[in-house]
């Protein structure tokens, strides 16, 4: 850690509070050019707890930055880990509300439940496949809280890796029914299709990104407990969408996701 404990929370206020007022800020690394991956984390896990203390339970556990067109995307080599609130979710079908937003991205997820605990160091796809409950597809709405959506992995880290909403949709299917590596996925915005690819996208196997979160969280002392959503990262790259959008993602044999933004 290189950053004073006030620091981070000082980081931690900024930072949620420009997602919950919905204004861009500057990155932080620019005035804390040496703040390191643990300062990164700490930031992340103040704005958890402030989210926690005021009420709003922690829903699941994600994974960024997992596939190639997304690392290409962002400029980036390494996988970032987050969490999703309660008040992030929206029904399949539902609306996104613009406005309380900065500049809304979708991606379309494969995501799990978790049935038994996943800890680190060692944990590998096998143990994941042990510890699934049931596949069920999704669609992340990031919305970097940084200018024009240009970080470094330190500051989205901080920033909760861009969290913003989540459309869980589809239907649930046991992991032994599928081969998530070959499972398509199409992303459509107002009819027209605007990305696709398959499972295999996201690290080879999208539960290498549940086993890197449970490595990641090893580290750090702490697991991924039973009964977990864990979203494993976008298939594409990202899509930037406005008020008057709507937005489909199929899946094959999970189902479609849907959402209108407003
Ligand atoms: C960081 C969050 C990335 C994903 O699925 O790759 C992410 C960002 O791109 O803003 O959620
Ligand atoms: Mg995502």
């Amino acid at each position: 850690m290189k950053l004073e404990k006030a620091t981070i929370l000082k980081l931690a206020e900024y930072l949620e509070n420009a997602e919950l007022q919905a204004h861009d800020v500057t990155m932080i690394t620019g005035d804390h050019p040496d703040m390191d991956w643990d300062d990164a984390y700490s930031i992340q896990e103040e704005i958890r707890r402030r989210k926690e203390a005021r009420g709003n339970k922690t829903v699941g556990l994600k994974a960024g930055l997992t596939s190639f067109a997304k690392m290409k995307q962002m400029g980036v080599s390494v996988p970032v880990f987050g969490f999703i609130s309660d008040y992030m979710s929206v029904l399949d079908g539902g609306e996104v509300k613009t406005a309380e937003l900065i500049h809304p991205k979708v991606e379309a997820e494969i995501c799990i439940v978790t049935k038994a605990p996943l800890r680190g160091p060692g944990c590998n796809i096998a143990a994941v496949m042990a510890a699934t409950d049931f596949v069920v597809p999704a669609v992340e709405i990031i919305d970097s809280r940084y200018r024009d959506f240009k970080f470094d992995l330190k500051s989205v880290i901080a920033d909760n890796t861009s969290s913003s909403r989540f459309v869980i949709g589809g239907r649930m299917r046991n992991l032994e029914e599928l081969d998530l590596r070959t499972l398509g996925v199409v992303l459509e915005v107002n009819g027209e299709i605007v990305s696709m690819a398959t499972g295999a996208a996201v690290l080879g196997n999208p539960l290498a990104a549940v086993a890197m979160l449970a490595n990641h969280l090893g580290e750090r002392g702490q697991e991924i407990p039973a009964g977990t959503f864990i979203m494993t990262g976008g298939v594409t790259e990202a899509i930037l969408v406005k008020a008057g959008d709507n937005v489909l993602a199929r899946f094959q044999d999970l189902g479609s996701v849907s959402m209108r933004f407003v």
